[in-house]
């Protein structure tokens, strides 16, 4: 049975929540910042959407000339709030969990999954799933994504770039060689600045003479482990499984309420046993956090969340409980009534280990 992998990355992330959030920014420049504060102006762009891209806006353009090239332009700078985009991937990797065998998130908006079994080895039974996950996400998330579908991950990388946004791009193992042999080197998934500068210096420019290069060359020029992955991935015939790395970076719970209530005390009460239970998984496993959300989604489905960054990471439930009154309680002044509520603790971090690093160094 043919392996068959997908890999899946959300289109202008940031900015495409920030555009879920508040829909009139549609069709209109929206870039989210990270303003560093020494002035107004001061920090770089995270992302930005595609409007203001067809500007020349980039991610890490700094804010300044990001402005230069809008001038004269209606155009929204919104500072960067990760916690938001972390509930929004959270549910995105909760879909595309249920609907293939195994997920591997290799970042906030992107993830590698194997779809072997369940399509059982057909890539046009592949493809209808790849479908129904994008139809998914965009029905509970409301966010596009691109996917792309390959015989492996380096296929499968290349793929989901291919067609963005709201691209799906089928690469059959029939096709993957073709697919591959004209793309240049760095398309390839681990190829950085480094390896391409190796490799363009020794007149390696596609794929197609990688995968023609001798092997004894590729070594001395690259050592055995990245030759051996970058002799297989040219041919198509990269065997990466793709693993569950597990380990945990938030914790959350999220419940329907016993009737839609715009009242943070009674969303509150209700959310108790949730926080206590949240507390103690976080204290039984010797984590702080440093990010806390307060998610709530309405009668429509609609999704809004209110998200803080501690000062220091802490593991107090009676900070918990705070945060999330006061999360609350702006977020239903703002969105009014919710049918479900929930809260989010991110940006773990292990104290335990932390602790026993110092010690060693010390
Ligand atoms: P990407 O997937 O690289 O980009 P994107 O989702 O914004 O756009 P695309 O449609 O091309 O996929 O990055 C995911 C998120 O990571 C992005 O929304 C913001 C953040 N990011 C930064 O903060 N700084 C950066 O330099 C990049 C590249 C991304
Ligand atoms: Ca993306
Ligand atoms: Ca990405």
């Amino acid at each position: 049975m043919s392996r068959i992998v997908g890999h899946l990355d959300l289109d202008y992330f940031f900015a495409q929540v920030e555009e879920v959030e508040q829909p009139s920014l549609r069709g209109t420049p929206v870039l989210v910042c990270v303003f560093s504060g020494r002035t107004e102006d001061s920090g770089v762009i995270s992302t930005s959407n595609y409007v203001a891209r067809e500007h020349g806006v980039k991610s890490g353009m700094p804010i300044a000339l990001a402005k230069r090239r809008l001038e004269g332009i209606k155009a929204s700078f919104i500072p960067m709030d990760r916690g938001k985009y972390e509930v929004y991937s959270d549910r995105v990797m909760e879909i595309l969990r249920r609907e293939v065998d195994v997920i591997e998130q290799t970042g906030i908006d992107e993830a590698f999954f194997d779809i072997t079994k369940r399509a059982g080895g057909d890539f046009g039974a592949a493809a209808s799933t790849a479908l129904l996950i994008k139809e998914e996400i965009l029905r509970e998330d409301r966010l596009t994504c691109s996917i792309g579908i390959g015989p492996n991950k380096v296929v499968a990388k290349i793929a989901s770039d291919l067609k963005k946004p709201n691209g799906l791009t089928i690469v059959r193992d029939t096709e993957a060689m073709g697919f591959l042999s004209p793309l240049p080197v760095q398309k390839i998934y681990g190829v950085g600045p480094k390896t391409s500068k190796l490799l363009e210096d020794n007149k390696i420019l596609a794929v197609r003479d990688l995968a023609e290069a001798p092997a004894q060359e590729l070594e001395e020029l690259l050592g055995r482990k990245l030759a051996a992955y970058l002799y297989n991935a040219a041919k198509g015939a990269d065997d990466e499984p793709v693993s569950d790395r597990g380990g945990i970076s938030q914790v959350s719970r999220i419940l329907t309420l016993k009737q839609d209530t715009n009242d943070p005390q009674r969303v509150v009460a209700q959310l108790l046993p949730a926080l206590k239970d949240i507390h103690g998984r976080l204290v039984s496993k010797g984590l702080f956090f440093r990010n806390i959300s307060a998610i709530g989604i309405g009668k429509d489905l609609s999704l809004h969340t209110k998200s803080k960054t501690i000062e220091r990471p802490t593991d107090s439930y009676a900070v918990i409980e705070e945060e999330v009154k006061g999360l609350l309680t702006q977020l239903l002044g703002e969105v009014g009534e919710v049918r479900r509520a929930g809260v989010r603790l991110g940006d773990l971090q292990d104290m335990a280990n932390q602790h026993s690093l110092t010690e060693f160094t010390s």
